[in-house]
């Protein structure tokens, strides 16, 4: 026996000792690799590493490793079609973690199987981007609760079988973390946590090939400390200090943080601002190869610690960058298990304000798959902006100019353009760039408030049918569907998103309500929007979860149909029969000609689910309602 060996047995249980063994056995290999790209062959910092995941498998509660062993049996748990998220702000939902814990029944209503609750550890104090600049990762935020509410509410939802997913922000820390403030009074330990210039030279290097994220709010990726005059990284906000990832030290303390959390009964920990961890002169400093290889020994020490958790990476980058953040590489490296499918989100919108599909079907067309025991998170709408991904080729593959098709759609948006129904607001205008993105709630941005305004009872239903129809894509296209807060009650911009002076400056917040619970209870009158929507929300829930077909380890292939205004796709598994989902951006019905049942593998349809309730197959047509959509599958 080695040294390990007899440490494990000795801390460990004897199955748990064998298994923690066998785990370290399946992931040394890449931990050794990822650890030795980044910071060189050193045993030391592998021993320490080990031990500290040995630290945290001790301390792991029986509960969650019976969580662990049930994963490990079936780690794809996370693909199946069953599993619906829920995004929400803990305090917007339900003033604190307690009060979520409350409304459980509600999110049971609506078939929810994962949460992910917005940051919620202990932010600085006033403006904190939201929650992203985090003080202490070892306490939540005092409004919300405590460490032991946290655990309970962990151990409420895996009760009614819904897992947790929360924030870790990796990329920075507050200038409030002890850390930062320790490294402002001179320790050179902690100065070493943070990347510190002592006047421009450098800033400006990195400057000329950095992109700015928030152009308005926060200029630059620098910010100059009062006291000494240097120069510290903040990427995002000034009061945002980018971490220094290549010491070993940061690397330590972020990997203690994550396997804390895991122990507190966290199932998923959305990885924010991934692409950036890493800083190299000349380039973007986005999704480096050593951000990728950090990336995977967090993976491989997850695995080793806590080996029911799920990794999710928050990278809002091309496709190309993307699929690498799920492991492919040139060869296959586990990385994270989940990554946020930003593109569906933007082409969707994309293809509702021009009601043409062929950009949509150009862009997701011609993807890379998730590799094999990952996917996509997908989504309509989230708390941040939507920034308008149109890639150049794939524009003018289309015959669309890009810069002045991403212009279009930000005017669309913001309810400039004529014609346009929807009410939403433009968001990080970048004036050197001409670039700007777009802030709304999705009922707002599909045209609920225009129709309501109009008191055109048709206005009103084409709205909800948009909302409808985007959501049956995202339940569809593969990946776990995420409903974010409010979108299953169709609920609006929060008009009095600038009254906290925290947020002002900040109008993301048109699209971070709190949650209208007066609404909500409407939710059971079909002749309300609420009813409606949550109905259709429902529905859509339900259908979903009977389609064994849709599961996100199944495959999408993108078809061509006339009109232009249909997407069109098939999602194929090899334990189910195909399913076919038609829909139509349009406000005209279409009619597509039946031959696509054909190539979708369908020669005796089924209507599994459509806006209207039935699969209209007239002569050789396919009959689809203005803003409509149905999903038809292949008889058993
Ligand atoms: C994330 O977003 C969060 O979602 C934002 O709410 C935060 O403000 C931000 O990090 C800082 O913590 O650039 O425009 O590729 O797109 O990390 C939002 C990833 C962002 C980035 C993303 C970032």
């Amino acid at each position: 026996m080695t040294a390990l060996e007899a440490e494990v047995h000795a801390r460990l249980e004897g199955l748990e000792a064998d298994a923690f063994l066998a785990r370290l056995d399946v992931v040394r290999a890449d931990l050794v690799e990822a650890l030795t790209v980044v910071y060189g062959d050193s045993a030391e910092l592998l021993d320490a590493l080990i031990a500290d995941a040995l630290d945290a498998a001790a301390a792991r509660s029986v509960d969650l490793r019976r969580i662990d062993r049930r994963r490990e049996v079936d780690p794809t748990w996370f693909l199946s079609q069953d599993l619906v998220g829920y995004v929400c702000y803990a305090d917007r939902f339900a003033g604190d973690l307690g009060g979520v814990a409350k409304h459980v029944d509600y999110l049971a209503e609506l078939g929810v199987g994962y949460l992910h609750l917005m940051p919620l550890l202990r932010p600085r104090e006033g403006e904190n981007d939201g929650g992203y600049a985090v003080a202490d990762y070892d306490a939540v935020d005092p409004r919300l609760g405590t460490v032991a509410d946290l655990e309970a509410l962990a151990a409420t939802l895996h009760e009614r079988g819904i897992s947790l997913c929360v924030d870790l922000v990796l990329n920075h820390t507050a200038q409030e973390h002890e850390w930062a403030q320790r490294a402002l009074a001179g320790d050179p330990t902690y100065r070493d946590f943070y990347r510190f210039f002592p006047d421009r030279t450098e800033p400006d290097e990195y400057e000329r090939t950095l992109h700015e994220v928030f152009p308005d709010m926060a200029p630059g990726s620098f910010t100059q400390l009062p006291g000494t005059g240097e120069w510290v990284w903040t990427t995002f906000h000034e009061f945002q200090w980018d971490l220094n990832w290549a010491n070993p030290e940061v690397f330590r303390a972020m990997l203690g943080v994550l396997l804390r959390l895991a122990n507190r009964g966290v199932d998923v920990v959305r990885l924010d601002a991934a692409p950036f961890l890493w800083k190299r002169k000349g380039t973007n400093c986005l999704n480096q190869p050593e951000a990728h290889r950090i990336l995977q020994a967090i993976k491989a020490l997850t695995r080793l610690a806590a080996p029911g958790l799920v990794l999710k990476a928050e990278a809002i980058v091309g496709p190309d960058q993307l699929v690498p953040y799920l492991g492919g590489h040139e060869h296959h490296r586990p990385e994270c298990d989940l990554a946020y499918d930003n593109q569906l989100m933007v082409m969707l919108w994309n293809t509702l304000a021009t009601r043409d599909a062929r950009l949509a079907r150009q862009a997701l067309g011609r993807r890379t798959p998730p590799p094999a025991g990952t996917g996509w998170v997908t989504y309509v709408r989230c708390h941040d902006d939507i920034g308008w991904a149109v890639d150049d080729g794939d524009a003018w593959a289309v015959g669309l100019d890009p810069a002045a098709h991403r212009r279009f759609l930000v005017d669309f948006y913001a309810g400039s353009h004529p014609g346009s129904f929807a009410r939403g607001a433009r968001f990080g205008d970048n004036p050197e760039t001409g670039d700007a993105r777009t802030s709304g709630a999705a009922a707002s941005l599909a045209g609920l408030d225009h129709a309501l305004d109009s008191e055109e009872p048709d206005q009103v239903d084409a709205a909800l049918r948009r909302l409808e129809t985007l959501h049956a894509v995202v339940f569809s296209y593969g990946g776990i569907p995420l409903i974010y807060m409010g979108d299953e009650l169709a609920q609006r911009n929060d008009d009095e998103w600038a009254a906290d002076p925290a947020h002002s400056d900040d109008n993301r917040w048109l699209h971070r309500p709190r949650m209208d619970w007066a609404a909500a209870a409407r939710r059971v009158r079909s002749d309300t929007v609420e009813g409606r929507a949550f109905a259709a929300m429902s529905r859509l829930v339900g259908a979903r979860q009977a389609s064994p077909s849709l599961r996100s380890d199944g495959s999408v292939t993108v078809l061509e149909v006339e009109p232009t205004s249909v997407l069109a796709y098939v999602r194929r598994h090899p334990r189910a029969e195909p399913l076919l989902v038609l829909a139509n951006f349009s406000d005209r019905p279409a009619a597509v000609a039946d031959e696509v049942l054909r190539r979708a593998g369908i020669s005796a349809p089924v209507h599994v689910h459509s806006s209207v309730g039935t699969f209209e197959h007239v002569g050789a047509s396919v009959h689809l309602p203005a803003w409509g959509f149905v999903w038809v599958r292949q008889s058993a």
